[in-house]
């Protein structure tokens, strides 16, 4: 091994582990050397009503381009989370609702979500919801939410989860993208006691236009704040479910039907309607929350990403209820009431495992260690990390202040379009080095390749891409199938490139190094950079715009813009702020630039395309490494830029 600092679990922990430091090399290698006897197995530990007896068929070739997992398979998501527990674990809490207010709490029982889940289920097919009809769910963290995602999938309804973070405009693009039948919001939201006004929102955004095809709004009364409901489009979910029954018949699902749509952003304006369908990712959800996680039956887990995101998908509600887990749903947010609260939910309900995002785990290190320490965090076994590169001092802050030096750490990387973790630690079996996610989860084949596509052997650096598929992969962007090969498949043929950036060491261990395309990654979130030029470039003074990703102590990247003016307006600190709080409400508070400087011109090309290479140098604070700009229309707008700039 390298002398990276090598953290290996303990004794104790890997006494109980469910992989062992002997196990990994060996399975790993069984699992790709034979994919189908491999995922035949672990398909098992779904109740299918419908056995399949085809697992893999898949080709990334382009003349003979399909993904398809275990076509032949029948089954239905909401009896894998819940009716096949109640026999054992019905009384079982699935899930522990904390409220933003600390204290109101809640603990269902898979007795009772299954009760409540079918009553709603009930009352979307009442209102003609089926098989295939498109939902939008844009909810704050309720039980509800969860409660609406397996109605949806207990009739074959495919959810589209929107973040309540998001603005009328950008929610409305997603209904009417997806053509839903259906929104499901509540009157507010609420977060470290403020609240968030979603049913206004969903008024808004039903406003804008493609969105007619909204038959029906569900509200769910939350804060009670006061509201418009508009006859007959807008119904109370309390009344709806009033007097439903508590059982409902689940819609029999081939493997490969549609589950639900989730939207991320790319490289281009438009965001990208992500579709996961049924088996394989139930499966692979499933399997790689008990593995990753060394999922035991006594374990409370709590992951504090929101259901507006793939992690609140995958690992907050899907993965953890299949495998009859008791998970945690957190309201509010890290700093509210004060710095300690994550560390006190911890310790109120004895939380076992705890996945999180640097983000938090970097702001929550700016506040020092008394905020943690007065808590007692003894429950905690294992620490989880993801959406973005754990920088090795946060690793160790999180290891040593959080996790009292006990807890082995899972620097897990995925994407919304893998649909569960690709690259992760297996905590007994993988020993960890600070800032690296590890080795591949079995099935996966990482490769590194250069800029031409060459596969590179060894330490080598260069782009992630990924040689053959696994269960959990996204199977199209909704709508828009050409797309998607020409995203994922096109610039690397017969591979599935990721968009990141990747270092292997000689240990075999992948360090992601960052999105190597036009995708910011705030706090953990994905924003475009043509989103919010688009947004800077609809406001009436704005005549062009450019925006990179720069560093950002608490959020790893933040959003630098770059605006010119229309002839006649001048620049005023009045203006800089009306154009953030501009693009705040045109995409959301996520997407908030953190620098704007005033360009009196952009660098371009001769044939008038953007250098962004030299404006996130200048964003870096790197002037002197502009490179080549030989190839500039007129050298002398840089010179400008590097004067003014803004981080130094
Ligand atoms: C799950 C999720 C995906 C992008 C991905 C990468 C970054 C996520 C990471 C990580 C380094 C990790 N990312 N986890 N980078 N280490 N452990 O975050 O999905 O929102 O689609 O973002 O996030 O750049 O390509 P998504």
């Amino acid at each position: 091994m390298s002398n990276d600092r090598l953290h290996t679990a303990s004794p104790e922990f890997t006494a109980k582990s469910r992989f062992k430091p002997e196990d990994y090399d060996r399975l790993y290698a069984a699992s790709v050397a034979d994919p189908d006897a491999f995922w035949a197995d672990i398909a098992r530990r779904l109740d299918w009503m419908r056995a399949p007896t085809r697992i893999k068929d898949t080709s990334y070739a382009l003349e003979d381009f399909h993904i398809r997992w275990y076509a032949d398979g029948e089954l239905n998501v909401s009896v894998n989370c819940l009716d096949r527990h109640l026999a054992t674990r019905g009384d079982k809490t699935a899930v522990i609702w904390e409220g933003d207010n600390p204290e109101v709490s809640e603990r269902l029982s898979y007795r009772e979500l299954h009760a409540r889940v079918c009553r709603f289920a009930n009352a979307l097919r009442n209102l003609g919801v089926g098989k295939g009809d498109r939902v939008t769910i844009y909810l704050p963290m309720i039980v509800e939410a969860a409660v609406a995602m397996l109605a949806c999938t207990r009739i074959g309804a495919v959810h589209s989860v929107v973040f309540g973070g998001f603005s009328p405009d950008s929610l409305a693009g997603r209904i009417a993208d997806c053509g839903s039948k259906v929104v499901i919001t509540a009157d507010e939201g609420v977060r470290g006691g403020k609240p968030v006004a979603l049913k206004a929102n969903v008024d808004e955004a039903l406003r804008r236009d493609g969105t007619s095809v909204v038959e029906t709004v569900i509200v769910v009364r939350h804060t009670g704040g006061a509201i418009q409901m508009q006859a007959p489009r807008d119904r109370w979910y309390h009344t709806l479910v009033e007097g439903q029954p508590d059982t409902c018949d689940p819609e029999r699902m081939n493997a490969e039907d549609p589950l639900f749509i989730l939207y991320t952003s790319g490289s281009t304006g438009k965001p990208k309607g992500v579709l996961h369908t049924t088996g394989g990712y139930l499966v692979y959800a499933s399997y790689t929350h008990e593995s990753v996680f060394d999922l035991r039956e006594d374990d409370v887990y709590w992951c504090t990403a929101d259901v507006g995101w793939v992690t609140g998908h995958s690992y907050l509600l899907y993965g953890p209820l299949a495998n009859g887990a008791t998970t945690v749903m957190f309201e509010g947010v890290p700093n509210y009431p004060d710095t300690s609260r994550f560390w006190q939910v911890v310790d109120k309900h004895k939380v076992t495992l705890f996945y999180t995002a640097p983000t938090a785990i970097r702001a929550l290190m700016r506040e020092g260690e008394a905020p943690v320490k007065k808590t007692s965090r003894a429950s905690l076994r294992l620490l989880g990390s993801v959406g973005e590169p754990i920088n090795p001092e946060a690793w160790e802050w999180y290891w040593r202040v959080v996790g009292d030096e006990r807890c082995p750490i899972v620097d897990t990387w995925w994407q919304t379009e893998t649909g569960g973790i690709l690259i992760t630690p297996l905590a007994g079996a993988i020993p960890q080095k600070p800032g690296s996610a590890t080795k591949p989860f079995f099935g996966v084949k990482p490769a590194v390749v250069d800029a031409s596509g060459t596969v590179l052997d060894g330490a080598a650096e260069g782009n992630l891409v990924l040689l053959d598929s696994w269960p959990g992969q996204m199977r199209t962007l909704y709508g828009d199938h050409q797309r998607f090969i020409d995203t994922y498949f096109r610039t690397y043929p017969g591979t599935y490139f990721t968009g990141d950036g990747v270092r292997r060491d000689a240990d075999g261990y992948y360090w992601i190094t960052g999105r190597v395309d036009d995708v910011i990654n705030v706090s953990g979130h994905r924003i475009g950079t043509a989103e919010v030029e688009s947004a800077l470039v609809a406001h009436p003074k704005v005549a062009e715009a450019a925006v990179v990703g720069c560093a950002h102590e608490i959020k790893g990247q933040g959003i630098y813009a770059y605006v010119t003016l229309n002839k006649g307006e001048t620049p005023s600190e009045d203006l800089r702020k009306e154009l953030v709080a501009w693009v705040r409400k045109e995409i959301g508070p996520i997407a908030t630039p953190d620098f704007l400087q005033w360009a009196p011109g952009l660098p371009k090309t001769r044939s008038g395309k953007i250098m962004r290479r030299i404006l996130r140098k200048i964003a870096e604070n790197a002037p002197d490494q502009l490179g080549d700009t030989s190839t500039l229309a007129d050298p002398a707008v840089v010179d400008s830029l590097v004067k003014e700039r803004l981080i130094r």
